[in-house]
């Protein structure tokens, strides 16, 4: 029996952790920790960073990791680099799961923007009153535009993370009817979202289309070139590829 280790942290991730636990594969979870307590997951599971490449390489030969499944977030560029170049040095097997991007439709009313830097330039200047859900890793920048900022985070912040700004605090995957309600009761202007793509980030988008609302959408980074596929099930058919052994 092989061990995979699947890079998780998304719903993806967990779907793919259950398919495993449940056809009793050799296969541990990881996440980078950044949250307080994360969803439990069917398998053995480590979390924490792994030290940079040089840590995955030799995590990867100390475990005797014959598969890799990056399943992060498509903003975990960082992440998703690492496996890249780890899994090459180590000579193991990586596959990218990976969902499409989110595309605007007729009734969508959605600017695409570069980074989040550029997220904060197409904010207007009058005063707004902005849906802030990219999570607590890049809010700074927003302090440069003097608008009314409801952030939904994962943890509570040790300080308000803006000068102007409500948190809430709540964990995905998130309801649409339950985004507009919350849109409505803000007075909410403009949504700022990354575009993560898959279900659990869309509610918002769902809930801004249906209040007519401007969506500031964050493009992904850019990544190496690697082997993706977009279901569970191509991920199940490829662990379970001759040569791979799982
Ligand atoms: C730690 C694991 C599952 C996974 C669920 C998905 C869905 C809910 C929607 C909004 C957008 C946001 C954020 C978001 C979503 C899923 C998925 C997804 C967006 C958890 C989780 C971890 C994280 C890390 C966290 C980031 C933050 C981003 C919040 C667990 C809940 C905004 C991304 O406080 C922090 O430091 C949070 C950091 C990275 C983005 C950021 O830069 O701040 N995710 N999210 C994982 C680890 O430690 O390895 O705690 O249980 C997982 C999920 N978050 O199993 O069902 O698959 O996308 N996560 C974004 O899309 O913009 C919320 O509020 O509408
Ligand atoms: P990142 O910037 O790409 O990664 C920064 C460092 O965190 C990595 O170099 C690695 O540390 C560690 N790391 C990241 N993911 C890891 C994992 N699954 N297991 C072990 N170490 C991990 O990552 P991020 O954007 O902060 O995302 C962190 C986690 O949150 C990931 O699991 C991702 O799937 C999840 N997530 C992120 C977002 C988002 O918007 N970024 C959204 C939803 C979920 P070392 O170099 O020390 O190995």
């Amino acid at each position: 029996m092989t061990r995979i280790l699947i890079l998780g942290g998304t719903t993806e991730a967990s779907v793919l952790a259950r398919a495993l636990a449940a056809e009793g594969k050799d296969a541990v979870f990881s996440y980078a920790g950044r949250t307080d307590g994360p969803v439990t997951q069917p398998l053995p599971t480590r979390v924490g960073g792994f030290g940079g490449v040089s840590g995955l390489v030799a995590y990867l030969r100390a475990e005797s990791i014959r598969a890799v499944v990056d399943a992060t977030h498509p903003f975990a560029a960082q992440m998703s680099r690492n496996a890249v170049e780890a899994c090459g040095l180590a000579g193991v097997p990586l596959l990218a799961l990976e969902r499409p991007s989110w595309v605007a439709g007729n009734d969508d009313n959605w600017s695409h923007v570069p980074s989040v830097d550029a997220a904060v330039r197409a904010l207007p200047d009058s005063p707004a009153r902005v849906f802030l859900a990219i999570g607590k890793q890049n809010l700074a920048g927003f302090a440069a535009k003097p608008h009314h900022y409801l952030l939904r985070l994962v943890d509570a912040p040790e300080a308000p993370p803006l000068p102007d700004c409500t948190v809430i605090l709540a964990r995905g995957p998130f309801d649409a009817d339950a985004d507009k309600a919350l849109m409505l009761q803000h007075n909410i202007s403009h949504i700022v979202a990354k575009n993560a793509g898959g279900a659990g980030a869309e509610a918002k988008l769902i809930a801004a289309r249906a209040l007519g609302l401007p969506v500031i959408l964050i493009d992904r980074p850019t990544l190496p070139a690697r082997e993706v596929v977009a279901s569970v099930a191509e991920v199940m058919r490829w662990l379970a590829h001759a040569d791979l052994g799982v």
